[in-house]
């Protein structure tokens, strides 16, 4: 091509990109974001070499193993032949005992070219096998897709009593750090396996893991092209404050009895006395007749969720009971409970702690109990106690805690302990993901509509400010997908199999923006686990849209409702 004229037309383009603009506004395009190249496939060339072969100054091998196919099944299929690598990063004496970060790399024999960081749950310190799970309940993990893939302890082993909270390296590698130390020498030792480094990287994961993730949009920008965030607890530390607040509410409404917390050993009380199982059936049920039809199907789904924000009332819709509580109705004061906890955890001031929660039908679901009942009381105070709040301090009993207290407690350092809880669990600035961005990546978030942990109004408003960020549009490399019903990463009255990680290959190697991804019930039969909470009334395969915020799954008018195909997201 003559150079001048490449010149000349480059200018021409550059120019009408500024006048559509108004001028001075440089990535609002579309098109001008780059598009990366697919990844293509190799062949694992080493494996039990690795062993001695792989040095990295910071990492010691333990194991180099081949994998035969059918060892490991994941929904009843097998995964095919690979090499598992075990290994320690940063061995160290800490302040109350030995630290490493601690990691498993599973390297396909039959690669698809890509790397998958699998963000693992809760406090982290055990290394998950590394599968790669994303999405609901899902078939289609990384592995099984052909993408190597890490997990790890982030750090620390042990988690159930949190004693790394004291270490300040532990708390920090926790936070981000062990990510940002794992991702290079996980390339590395890609490189090693396969004689090149992975065409493509992607970072995933749900709850503890989605944080991983949006903090790795911030911190990890320029090592990853695509991220799929579950349930992102991106504000972990004030949500975990909010959910004590939470069940200090509920407390007042408590009748009597404890049970034993299955995560922590805790004795607790059973504050699913405060809320039975049938009453939140019964709030399930009110929410529905208020809000099924919103989006043109009775079909025991609430897609229009905001619409329902709008239309449903705990104070008008559900009945108050003019005697003994028995599953039809709900006493003032439980009311006042509900829709408090929903509205939001607040300081006695009125600060708000946390985000709002939105009303679902998925208030039904075991998981939401397990999360506002019993983790209130048993995991998220151990994690605020001596993890999240500076200086850490195991906290006595989270229904009598000062909450203003630890509100404070997660947002201070001192001398020994450098950054706060909010600073090392949280992103920095979670709405500037311009490096991301500019360099081709994309982020996909899907959210349960009724997690009682991490609020998907949370993400609507980390959505929204990255919206306004971008001119008031970051559809063309950030979306988020609610899933209404569902609890926290998985389960209740949804729809809740899908797999977004083939969305975002599409869209980051070949430009194809997921406008919906189809997502499925986990009914009889189902390979990847049943979920027991499905209405009898379903299908057993019943299909649905996700839709990207703010497009709603609406039903057509004419075919089945159990079938996606008759719904579109308008
Ligand atoms: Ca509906």
């Amino acid at each position: 091509m003559h150079p001048l004229k490449s010149a000349t037309g480059l200018g021409l383009i550059a120019l009408a990109g500024l006048t559509a603009c108004g001028g001075g506004d440089d990535d609002d395009d579309a098109q001008k974001l780059p598009q990366l190249s697919a990844a293509s496939a190799g062949t694992l060339s080493a494996c039990a070499t690795l062993l001695t072969g792989f040095t990295d100054a910071n990492t010691t091998l333990t194991a180099a193993t081949d994998v035969a196919a059918g060892t490991l099944t994941v929904g009843g299929t097998a995964v095919p032949a690979h090499c598992q690598v075990t290994g320690n990063m940063y061995s160290r004496t800490g302040s109350n005992g030995n630290y490493a970060i601690g990691f498993e790399m599973r390297l396909p024999q039959a690669w698809n070219g890509r790397f998958f960081y699998q963000g693992n749950g809760g406090l982290d310190g055990s290394v998950s096998t590394a599968t790669g799970a994303t999405g609901g309940g899902p078939l289609t993990h990384a592995l099984l897709q052909g993408f190597a893939v890490i997990s790890s302890n982030a750090g620390h082993t042990g988690a159930q009593t949190a004693i790394f909270g004291f270490d300040p390296q532990a708390r920090l590698d926790y936070g981000y750090q062990a990510a940002q130390k794992l991702t290079p020498m996980a390339k590395a030792l890609i490189a090693a396996a396969y004689g090149r480094g992975p065409d493509r990287s992607y970072f995933g994961g749900c709850s503890n893991g989605g944080r991983h993730t949006l903090v790795a949009t911030t911190r990890l920008a320029n090592e990853y092209d695509g991220f799929l965030a579950g349930a992102p607890g991106y504000n972990l530390p004030k949500a975990a404050v909010a959910q004590i607040w939470g069940a200090q509410q509920w407390a007042q409404a408590y009748t009597a009895g404890t049970v034993v917390d299955p995560r922590t050993g805790a004795t607790i009380a059973d504050l699913t006395t405060a809320l039975t199982a049938a009453e939140r059936s019964l709030v399930s049920q009110r929410i529905l007749a208020k809000c099924d039809a919103l989006d043109l199907a009775a079909d025991g789904i609430v897609a229009d969720t905001a619409a329902c924000q709008k239309a449903f009332s705990v104070a008008d819709d559900v009945p108050t009971c003019s005697g003994e509580r028995d599953g039809s109705c709900l006493t003032a004061q439980q009311k006042t409970i509900l829709a408090a906890v929903h509205t939001g955890a607040k300081t006695t001031t009125g600060t708000a702690i946390y985000n709002s929660f939105p009303y679902d039908p998925g208030i039904a679901g075991s998981g939401w109990a397990t999360w506002k009942f019993s983790n209130s009381q048993a995991l998220d105070p151990l994690a605020v106690g001596t993890v999240f709040g500076t200086p850490p301090a195991y906290m006595a009993d989270p229904l009598t805690a000062d909450i203003d207290a630890h509100f404070a407690r997660i947002t201070a350092t001192d001398t020994t302990y450098t950054e706060s809880g909010m600073d090392f669990m949280t992103p920095p600035n979670p709405s500037n993901l311009s490096t991301l961005k500019k360099r081709g990546a994309k982020v996909m978030v899907y959210h349960g509509v009724s997690d009682a942990i991490f609020s998907y109004d949370d993400s609507v408003t980390w959505y929204k400010n990255l919206a306004a960020a971008n001119g008031g549009d970051a559809s063309n490399f950030a979306r988020l997908y609610g899933v209404p019903g569902m609890n926290h990463c998985a389960g209740g009255p949804a729809t809740d199999q899908f797999d977004m990680l083939s969305a975002l290959v599409k869209w980051v190697e070949q430009g194809q923006a997921p406008d919906s991804v189809v997502a499925t019930a986990r009914g009889t039969g189902n390979a990847g686990g049943v979920n027991a909470e499905l209405p009898s009334s379903w299908s057993t395969s019943r299909t649905r849209p996700l839709c990207p915020y703010p497009k709603v799954a609406t039903y057509q008018g004419s075919g089945s409702i159990e079938d996606a195909a008759n719904f579109s997201c308008r």
